[in-house]
């Protein structure tokens, strides 16, 4: 255990799975002056916690705070939350699960973040390094607490790091790490400045030996470049980039064509820059080419992000339920519209998040026949276009309206460009219920003999009816 933690007095804040992870390790070293605190009056994971320890719940208060050495502070809670800025000016020190991981962890760390494509790179990583047979650990933003994976045994570490992760992190030592790209996402917990949220994603450079930058976007450059090993991708002019052939697409390093993207099993071009960013921080680490080839190669992507569910009456469906915000939504349509020149019709909406969804525009009328708009921030969509996009009251209805109306060879795709919690437990929740619908569109027999026939509205029948 790291003598910086002995007696220390520690308030841990937010009862989140990251922390319920950080109070296990830090009970399992004898600490025993912790005191727990979650702003809600019912969080989760309260039954895990150990008997005898002290458990505040509600507002948190700053005068308390302050006779702490030092905070724990779960990534869901803003370092920007008034109480805990006061709290952070009388000099206690606040710290996030990464934070402690750095001092604890032994072996190297490749870290990942960006608006999009984290969780599809971090695997894609460990994978990679799986192949090569180097005994990696893959976690932290990703959905699994970096002191879950903390061993003496790993060999490398593979982390996806938010911006909400980075507030907090100071002194993890990276080996090779990237920010994939920048584009609109959380800025209503960065005072609307996308800056600031830029910012943020670049204290990844901080104690980073090799970092890897997008030649396609500057807001994923380090400030000072000249004080790093860089290594560049993108679509073109990078060190890793695509080549366009008679024969294909390539991933191309160095002037050399390496892998086919026919060959892959993750489309578009947004996956082959995903590739791209993992060759060059494989490079960095030195995995050998041989394992990166065979891995790019049988990679077969994470569920929810462009997956393509059912090809019903010649119309793809599409689960891109992971898309939850216009960037991502915007990657799905380039990906996608190659393959359905008929044209795409759309499922979004949710909680904007403050973004402008303004990008969406050009697509409309275009590669997107029709939009169909659900949830809080519906009207967003709405606005892009009067006769293109459609009021809908929940995605069931959307699904329902464009089942109905597709042609053959077009793609029906959920991109909501929004985050899903005004109507959905989560992303996953959201992707699976539609995963699960489009399987019941060419079912009607069964549909109508469910229990829930006979809740369905008017046109869902019609649409049965019609498969
Ligand atoms: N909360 C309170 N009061 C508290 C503590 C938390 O209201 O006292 C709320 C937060 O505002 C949030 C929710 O509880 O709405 C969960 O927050 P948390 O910090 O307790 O979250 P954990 O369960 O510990 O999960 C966290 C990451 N969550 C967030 O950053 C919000 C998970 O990323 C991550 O997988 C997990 O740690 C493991 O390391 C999730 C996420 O949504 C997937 N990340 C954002 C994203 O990807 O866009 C950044
Ligand atoms: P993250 O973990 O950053 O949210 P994911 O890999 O889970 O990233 O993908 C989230 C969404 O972004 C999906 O809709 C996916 O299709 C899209 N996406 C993946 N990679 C990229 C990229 N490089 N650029 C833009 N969008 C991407």
């Amino acid at each position: 255990m790291n003598s910086s933690l002995d007696h220390k007095k520690i308030a841990v804040i937010g009862l989140g799975i990251s922390n319920i992870s950080v109070i296990r390790y830090l009970i399992k070293h004898d600490l025993d002056k912790l005191t727990i605190y979650d702003t809600r009056d019912n969080p989760p994971n309260v039954d895990l916690l150990p008997g005898g320890i002290d458990l505040h719940l509600g507002p948190l208060n700053a005068e308390e705070l302050k006779t702490f050495d030092m905070i724990v502070i779960s990534p869901g809670i803003s370092i920007y939350n008034e109480i805990i800025e006061e709290v952070a000016k009388s000099g206690i020190e606040i710290v996030g699960d990464i934070e402690l991981f750095a001092r604890e962890c032994k072996a190297p760390v490749v870290a990942i973040t960006g608006s999009n494509g984290k969780s599809t790179v971090t695997s894609l990583m460990g994978y990679i390094a799986d192949k090569a047979g180097i005994k990696v650990a893959v976690g932290a933003n990703i959905g699994v607490p970096v002191f879950d994976i903390l061993s003496d045994d790993v060999e490398l570490y593979v982390l996806e790091l938010s911006s909400f992760e980075l507030e907090t992190t100071e002194s993890l030592k990276i080996k090779a790490g990237v920010i994939l790209n920048v584009s609109e996402d959380h800025l209503d917990r960065y005072h609307g400045s996308i800056e600031e949220y830029a910012a943020t994603k670049k204290k990844i450079f901080k104690n980073c030996e090799h970092v890897i930058v997008n030649v396609d976007d500057a807001r994923t450059y380090p400030d000072n470049p000249k004080d790093y090993k860089i290594s560049s991708f993108g679509v073109k002019k990078a060190d890793y980039s695509i080549s366009n052939t008679s024969r294909g697409s390539f991933l191309n390093v160095r002037g050399r064509n390496i892998v086919n993207a026919k060959d892959m099993r993750i489309y578009g071009e947004h996956n082959q820059l995903n590739a791209l960013a993992c060759m060059a921080l494989s490079d960095a680490v030195g995995i050998p080419k041989d394992a990166q080839e065979r891995a790019l190669k049988t990679f077969a992507g994470l569920p929810h992000r462009c997956q393509l569910v059912k090809v019903i009456n010649e119309v793809s469906y599409y689960n891109d339920s992971k898309a939850t915000n216009v960037a991502s939504t915007e990657a799905a349509l380039r990906g996608l519209r190659g393959i359905h020149k008929n044209g795409i019709i759309l499922l979004g909406g949710g909680l904007g998040k403050g973004q402008d969804f303004t990008p969406l525009k050009k697509y409309i009328g275009k590669e997107v026949t029709d939009v169909y708009a659900f949830g809080k921030d519906a009207q967003k969509l709405l606005d892009l276009s009067d006769t293109r996009c459609h009021s809908v009251i929940n995605m069931r209805a959307g699904l329902n309206e464009a089942f109905r109306i597709a042609k053959p060879g077009q793609a029906v795709l959920l991109s909501p460009a929004c985050a899903s919690f005004d109507q959905f437990k989560g992303f996953e929740d959201r992707g699976q219920i539609f995963v699960n619908m489009v399987a019941n569109l060419t079912e009607p027999e069964k549909e109508k003999n469910s229990e829930t026939a006979a809740t369905e509205d008017k046109k869902s029948k019609k649409a049965s009816k019609k498969a």
